[in-house]
């Protein structure tokens, strides 16, 4: 505890404490006469004086560790001391019912889990923003989004307890999703779940950082669609409480910068710094709150420290010579645990006991005042001061810091405990201190049955807790489902060229975005479409799209672009669409879910297309992605210069074997690897069809190339198969063997079905495979329902296939396990090949051979299975070299 504090430097190395005074007092006099405009302008015009002066002098970004907030600067409390006496008891009643709910579930069933100390730290931050600041949505409104910190999810449900919309029942099965659900009761899903709880949650914030980056991304979403005139400029703010632990995860800070440049005043972080984590400490041995602060400020946000209640206020008053606030500087975040953990005489010993001018300063409380001694975050005056300033605040986002106790009015059961963010168990003397603790009128035999408690509705509490909510537009959260559609222009309209190819080269990539070009210029569609690049666009070939509709910036341009001559030129514009995220995928995909999510955030349905590096997709932000699926994401993946062998001379770290094998756990994404542009073409209406038309809670990853090939028109009647997952596209009367090739494999498929024919009068036929995890899903459904004696359809992929016994062999440009999920459904002999192992750069040809997935291995591989037993180890090396295969060469797993 011997630190040395900025201020105690200042103490030791003031040389003329009087001349120090004098400037100080001439500050003061300013600010008095002049007001604090004139005080800021000063200080800058000193600090740049200083600067030509040579000093190299730099503002230490920290500040003391106390308020930001004088209180003379506070705003004052609605309703004042009453209306805060009534909210504290609503807040203690809302504590006592996210504990008895927590501590009931696991009563039942010990497995339960669930958290009741991060809650009880946060009720207060929760509560005044309730009663006075998040605003719901109605008719004159279009509401706030609040992320709630998800472990503090029972505390939500308290709340809409006691405002009726959840019943009794309802908390009974909190973390009993699926009993509840087979006795017709809505159970409460541990975390905020958009996709379990559509009516309430509207954002998924369980997987630590992803609430962070997704608050931003929202906030910014807002602004975009106000600037392109898609909504009318609004009052409406993004609230997002966070844990001090969860701000250790990178996505929690990645956008820090975005929120300054782009000046998003609507958003307001708090992070409720309990200072604890899971494990213990999130910063034993310094502050939290001042590496955020430094963090935050040096990102650009308004920063409002919020660490002591109005209770310190007369010690700070009484603080002549600044020790109090020394001893505030100097005790570690550990150490301020431990003061959490312990009674009032500890706290007067161990705290104010290090100096005669603290003990002197303690001297004015008693044992208990000492104990009690607020912090900011269970202030209800304090944080109301904070919130007010920041909803205020114009020009930046602001944080409030606000220091809380972690398990706060748990006594020694958990509060301030190493153990505390995991107890889930009370004992029956514990529930019944923390009962007197706040004063609930709950009698000894209630509390030991945890019975959950709702004053009556027309007491005091009730009335005004009505009121708050009547005023702010209703209860919160809640999510709508928007019905919106919007008309999507028929196929022909923008993908003839797609449809009619007749054997024009082309990638699908440009064919994509060749579509993508035209749906932008639709006069209905046109406005709802958000294409989204993370500083890929020129690698997609989608520099057109620049000039066409502009790259968005609330700046507009301020520069003349390098470029101004060419008809391409780097357009940015306050109205511009595109969406322009720069190097990080993070961003980007925040940016999606945003637009994804806007039918129901906004009511205002947008049509995304994030066209990214597809191996920086579900690999690198699959979380993200996840989340998006539980918040009930509309929109287009397109995971481009995709396929292992496909992208070429990227090598290992680019080359993606794997993204359709991730993608295809998420429920509610379907996912393609289509062949041709006309499949792309077929897919992306379907899409736009069920995510605009239908409105079904899906969104759809499709895998495009960089290769150019001869494009075929569609023929008649593929549709369905594209949809479905296969459709034949080399037909044969009575194949030896049928081929199925996926994405760009599939040319590789059809060479090799000429080759069986021609050096070895084989017939093969060959199909496109769209989507082995479509397949698949069908394949299960149906063996499910034959099963459970629910009906016999067979699968689309085994209704493709009947008829005929040949062999089929399977091709992928991802890894084998891809086309090896529907072998379940093959009624014959099944071989896949797939692109297992490390990608390296090379040619496309290199990398096919090396993979063994080329025309020349599918040919032999099918020769193996054709001539099974008939030839000699001599005779198959005879093939092979024919072929001009290597049989020595190593698998590619190994290397
Ligand atoms: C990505 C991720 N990693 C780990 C966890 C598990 N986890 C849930 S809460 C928690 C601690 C949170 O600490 P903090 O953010 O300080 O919140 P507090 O509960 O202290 O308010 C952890 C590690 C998670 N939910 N998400």
């Amino acid at each position: 505890m011997d630190m040395i504090t900025p201020e105690h430097l200042i103490r030791q190395l003031d040389s003329d404490a009087a001349e120090t005074a004098e400037w100080i007092a001439s500050l003061h006099s300013v600010l008095q006469a002049e007001g604090p405009e004139r005080a800021r302008f000063l200080l800058s015009q000193l600090a740049s004086a200083a600067r030509d002066a040579g000093l190299n002098w730099r503002d230490a970004r920290i500040t003391p560790y106390v308020n930001t907030i004088r209180p003379q600067d506070e705003a004052p409390y609605p309703g004042g001391a009453d209306a805060i006496a009534i909210e504290e008891r609503l807040a203690s009643i809302m504590r006592w019912n996210a504990l008895a709910m927590v501590v009931r579930a696991n009563r039942a069933y010990g497995e339960l889990g669930g958290h009741i100390a991060s809650y009880a730290s946060a009720a207060d931050l929760f509560e005044v923003g309730f009663n006075h600041f998040f605003r719901a949505r109605d008719d004159q409104h279009a509401g706030d989004l609040v992320y709630f910190q998800a472990h503090s999810a029972p505390g939500i449900y308290a709340r809409a307890f006691l405002e009726g919309r959840l019943s009794e029942e309802n908390l009974a099965h909190y973390r009993q999703e699926i009993a509840g659900h087979t006795k017709g009761i809505q159970g409460l899903s541990s975390y905020p779940h958009p996709w379990l709880m559509p009516d309430f949650w509207q954002f998924p914030t369980g997987s630590m950082g992803i609430g962070p980056i997704s608050a931003i991304y929202q906030a910014r979403f807002m602004r975009y669609l106000e600037h392109r005139g898609m909504v009318p400029p609004q009052q409406r703010r993004v609230w997002g409480v966070f844990g001090d632990g969860e701000m250790d995860e990178p996505e929690s800070l990645a956008a820090l910068s975005l929120a300054s440049r782009e000046k998003l005043d609507n958003l307001v972080f708090v992070i409720n710094c309990n200072l604890q984590r899971l494990d213990g400490p999130v910063r034993g041995n310094g502050h939290i709150v001042d590496e955020l602060e430094t963090l935050f400020g040096g990102a650009g946000w308004n920063v409002i420290k919020l660490l002591w209640g109005s209770d310190w206020d007369p010690l700070f008053a009484r603080d002549a010579n600044g020790e109090l606030v020394d001893a505030l500087n100097r005790t570690v975040d550990g150490q301020l645990q431990t003061f959490a953990a312990n009674d009032g005489p500890f706290n007067r010993e161990q705290f104010f006991g290090q100096s005669p001018s603290l003990a002197a300063i303690g001297a004015t409380l008693t044992d208990d005042e000492i104990d009690r001694l607020k912090r900011g975050g269970h202030d209800l005056r304090k944080i109301y001061a904070a919130y007010h300033a920041a909803a205020n605040h114009r020009g930046r986002p602001t944080v409030i810091l606000a220091q809380t106790k972690k398990g706060f009015g748990m006594g020694s059961a958990g509060q301030g405990k190493m153990t505390t963010h995991q107890q889930k168990k009370l004992e029956l003397d514990d529930l019944l201190q923390f009962r007197d603790r706040f004063k609930l009128p709950l009698t000894d035999k209630q509390i030991e049955n945890l019975e959950f408690y709702k004053p009556a509705a027309d007491s005091e509490e009730m009335k005004h807790l009505r009121a708050c909510r009547e005023a702010l537009g209703g209860s919160l959260p809640r999510r709508i489902d928007s019905k919106v559609q919007v008309a999507v222009p028929a196929l022909e309209s923008h993908a003839a060229f797609a449809l009619d190819a007749d054997n024009k080269e082309m990638s699908t990539t440009m064919a994509l975005v060749r579509m993508m070009g035209n749906l932008l210029k639709d006069p209905v569609l046109g406005k709802h479409v958000v294409p989204i690049v993370a500083d890929e666009a020129r690698t997609f070939g989608m520099a057109n799209l620049f000039r066409q509709v502009g790259i968005y910036s609330a700046q507009g341009q301020l520069y003349q672009p390098e470029d101004i001559g060419s008809i391409l030129y780097y357009r940015e514009a306050k109205d511009g669409q595109i969406l322009e995220e720069g190097i990080t995928e993070a961003g980007a995909i925040s940016s999606w879910t945003s637009a994804a999510t806007s039918y129901s955030v906004n009511g205002l349905p947008m049509l995304p297309f994030y066209i990214y590096y597809s191996m920086f997709g579900f690999q690198r932000i699959g979380d993200l992605i996840w989340a998006a699926a539980d918040q009930r994401a509309r929109g287009f993946l397109i995971g481009a210069t995709s396929g292992r062998t496909t992208l070429g001379g990227e090598g290992l770290q680019h080359q993606d074997g794997s993204s359709h094998l991730v993608s295809a756990t998420i429920p509610n994404c379907r996912s393609y690897d289509p062949a041709y542009a006309y499949e792309m073409a077929v897919i992306v209406d379907d899409g736009m069809q069920r995510m605009l038309q239908q409105n079904e809670d899906v969104f759809y990853y499709v895998t495009v190339t960089n290769e150019n090939e001869a494009q075929p028109s569609m023929p008649a009647h593929a549709r369905e198969g594209i949809l479905r997952g296969m459709h034949r596209v080399l037909p044969c009367e009575q194949p030896a063997i049928r081929l199925l090739g996926a994405g760009p494999l599939l040319k590789e498929a059809i060479a090799a079905a000429r080759l069986l024919d021609e050096k070895f009068g084989i017939k093969a036929e060959v199909w496109s495979v769209t989507s082995f995890s479509e397949l698949a899903r069908d394949g299960m459904a149906c063996e499910r329902a034959r099963r459970l004696q629910q009906g016999d359809a067979k699968p689309w992929v085994a209704q493709q296939l009947q008829g005929n016994s040949a062999p089929v062999l399977a091709v992928s440009d991802y890894v084998r396990a891809v086309p090896e999920s529907i072998r379940a459904y093959i009624d014959a002999r099944y071989i896949t090949l797939g692109t297992d192992g490390f990608g390296r750069s090379d040619t496309r040809a290199a990398l096919r051979d090396f993979f063994e997935v080329d025309a020349k291995w599918i040919c032999y591989t099918a020769l193996t299975e054709l001539y099974q037993g008939s030839k000699s180890p001599e005779q198959w090396r005879e093939i092979a070299s024919q072929l001009g295969l290597d049989l020595g060469k190593p698998i590619a797993t190994s290397l």
